[in-house]
C-alpha cells in the first residue's frame, strides 16, 4: 500500500481513516495504574479492557503507565516511546477474519534499569491506584516445589541492602509503598495477572516475607493497607512475527514495530478488593467474584496444562504449532483423555460452568487456524509452568489413587526433550527456560539413572520416591530414550 504512516500520535487522525482508532483525548488521561511486564499478553488483555474503557466511557484517570524492570523489556520501551504508547492489536478469528483496531490505553513507559527513582515516584505518585503485575511465573521469586521464597537470589539481597536502589518487583513495591507511607498517601492495589493459582495471595505472601526481612514496620502497614486480588486472565496471545508487522503495512499501510496478535476470545475475572479504588471494568466484560480460586484452578489445569500437553508432545513429533497438534487426530483425543480422565477429576465445581462446554471450547480455540501459537512459545519456561499447571494435578491423582499415565507421559518426554534438544527427525529444538542448563543436566544423567530427572526437587518434589509414579516414569522413559516416536506411546493411552 502506498502513503504508509509510522503509528504515533501525530499521525493518529490520519490513520483513523485506515483502521479504527482511539476517539478520546489520549492528552486528558492519567496514569491510575501502573503495570509491570509489558509484554503481548498485557497488551492483548487489560491494555485492551482499558482502552474499551476509555473509549466508551471516558474516565481519564484510567490511563496506563507501562514499566520494564529488566533490561529485556528495553526493546519494548523505545518501541512503544516512539510510537507515543500507541499499538495496534490484531484480532485473529477462525473464519480467518481480522480485525485491528490502535489501541491508546498506554500513556507512558518507564525502565527500572534507567532511572529507578523515576519508577518509585510514579509507582508512589498520587495518581496511582493499582499496581498490576505480568512478570511470569518464573517472576514471583519462590521455589516451584515448596513454595518458598528465595532470599538467596543476588537481586534480592541487593534490595535489602540498597533499598533505595531496587531491582526486582518486590524492591519497587517496597520503595514506593513507604513512600506513599510517609507521605501519608493511600496505598495501591496489587494486582497480579499472572498464571498463578491464587496469584494474588502468592503476591501478597512473597512481597511480606521480603518487606519483613526489609523493614518490618513497613511490612506491618502493607499487610493493613494493601488488597492483593486474585485474579483469572485469559486470552491466547501468540508471539509477533514479522508476517504481522508486514500484513498491517501491506493491508492498512501502517508502520507499527510491535503489533499485538491475539484471539477473539477474552476473559478476566477478579476478586472485588481493591485499597484505593478500582476502574469500572464491569462495563466492558470483566467479572468481579467475591472468590477467583476455582476458576483460576480449571483455566490452569485445563488451558494451561493442555497447552503444556500438546507443546511437549507436538515438539518431540515435530508440530510448530499448537493448531497444527489440532489437525492431529491423535493429539486431539490425547489431550481431550488428559482432561477428562486426569485434569477434571481434581477440579472443583465452578458456579455457571459446565465444565463439558469449558473443555469443547478450549480444542476449539487451540485449533484457530490462524492464531499459529508456537510450540516454542508454550514450552519456554515449562519449569516454571509444569509444577503449577500439570505436576500438581499427577501429585492431587497419585493421593486419590486417580490416572497419571497421561501426565506421567508428558514429564518423560519433557526429560526427553530437554536432554536431547532435538525432535523424532533429528531437527533441532529451541529451548527456551531459565533453568535449561539444570534440565540438561538432571536429564542427561537419565541413562545411568533412569529417575535423575524427576529427582530435582525443586521442581518435582518428593515424586520419585513415590512408587506408583516411578515404576510408571521409568518404564515410560526407557521407551522414549529408545525410540522417540512419542506419537505411538500417545495411541497407546487412547
Ligand atoms: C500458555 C499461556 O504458555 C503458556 O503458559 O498456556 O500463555 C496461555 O496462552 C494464556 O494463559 C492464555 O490465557
Amino acid at each position: 500500500m502506498e502513503n504508509t504512516m509510522v503509528l504515533n500520535q501525530k499521525n493518529l487522525a490520519a490513520i483513523a481513516d485506515r483502521i479504527p482508532c482511539p476517539a478520546y483525548d489520549r492528552s486528558e488521561l492519567t496514569a491510575g495504574m501502573v503495570h509491570i511486564g509489558v509484554g503481548g499478553f498485557h497488551r492483548a488483555h487489560q491494555a485492551f479492557y482499558t482502552d474499551n474503557l476509555l473509549g466508551e466511557y471516558g474516565v481519564s484517570e484510567w490511563g496506563i503507565c507501562g514499566i520494564g524492570l529488566r533490561e529485556g523489556d528495553r526493546k519494548i520501551h523505545d518501541i512503544l516511546k516512539n510510537q507515543d504508547g500507541l499499538y495496534t492489536l490484531i484480532v485473529k478469528h477462525p473464519d480467518g477474519t481480522i480485525e485491528s483496531k490502535i489501541m491508546g490505553s498506554l500513556v507512558d513507559f518507564l525502565l527500572g534499569i534507567d532511572n529507578p527513582v523515576a519508577v518509585i515516584d510514579r509507582m508512589a505518585h498520587p495518581d496511582t491506584k493499582i499496581v498490576s503485575l505480568t512478570i511470569t511465573e518464573g517472576g514471583y521469586n519462590f521455589t516451584a516445589s515448596t513454595g518458598e521464597f528465595d532470599f538467596d537470589n543476588p537481586d534480592i539481597q541487593h534490595e535489602l541492602k540498597h533499598p533505595d536502589n531496587p531491582k526486582t518487583v518486590y524492591g519497587f513495591l517496597t520503595a514506593s509503598l513507604k513512600k506513599r507511607r510517609d507521605a501519608g498517601l493511600p496505598a495501591f492495589t496489587i494486582m497480579s495477572c499472572d498464571n498463578i493459582q491464587h496469584n494474588g495471595d502468592v503476591a501478597h505472601d512473597m512481597l511480606l516475607t521480603f518487606a519483613k526481612r526489609q523493614d518490618a514496620a513497613l511490612a506491618d502497614w502493607i499487610e493493613q493497607e494493601v488488597r492483593f486480588p486474585n485474579t483469572m486472565v485469559d486470552r491466547i496471545t501468540p508471539v509477533t512475527t514479522q508476517a504481522d508487522i508486514d500484513y498491517l503495512q501491506d493491508t492498512h499501510g501502517i508502520k507499527d514495530e510491535w503489533p499485538v496478535t491475539c484471539e477473539p476470545f477474552i476473559q478476566w475475572v477478579v476478586e472485588d478488593k481493591f485499597s484505593n479504588g478500582r476502574p469500572e471494568f464491569e462495563k466492558v466484560g470483566v467479572q468481579f467474584v467475591p472468590n477467583v480460586k476455582p476458576y483460576e484452578k480449571m483455566k490452569l489445569r485445563l488451558l494451561n496444562a493442555g497447552h503444556s500437553v500438546l507443546g511437549i508432545l507436538g515438539a518431540i513429533h515435530g508440530h510448530k504449532t499448537i493448531n497444527a497438534c489440532l489437525e492431529d487426530e491423535t493429539f486431539v483425543t490425547y489431550l481431550r483423555a488428559f482432561m477428562d480422565k486426569e485434569a477434571s477429576p481434581v477440579l472443583d465445581a465452578v458456579e455457571g460452568i459446565d465444565l463439558n462446554e469449558y473443555k469443547d471450547s478450549l480444542v476449539a480455540r487451540f485449533a484457530n487456524p490462524n492464531i499459529k501459537d508456537s510450540v516454542s512459545r508454550i514450552c519456554s519456561e515449562s519449569s516454571a509452568k509444569l509444577p503449577k499447571f500439570l505436576i500438581s494435578t499427577l501429585e492431587e491423582n497419585l493421593a486419590r489413587g486417580g490416572s497419571i499415565q497421561y501426565a506421567t507421559l508428558v514429564i518423560a518426554t519433557w526429560c526427553y526433550y530437554s536432554d536431547k534438544g532435538v525432535d523424532k527427525n533429528q531437527q533441532s529444538i529451541e529451548i527456551i527456560d531459565a533453568m535449561s542448563n539444570e534440565l540438561h543436566h538432571a536429564s542427561k544423567q537419565t541413562q545411568v539413572d533412569p529417575l535423575a530427572f524427576v529427582k530435582q526437587e525443586s521442581l518435582f518434589g518428593n515424586l520419585a520416591q513415590n512408587d506408583r509414579f516411578r515404576n510408571l516414569y521409568v518404564d515410560t522413559v526407557r521407551k522414549i530414550y529408545e525410540d522417540a516416536n512419542i506419537k505411538k506411546y500417545m495411541q497407546d493411552l487412547i
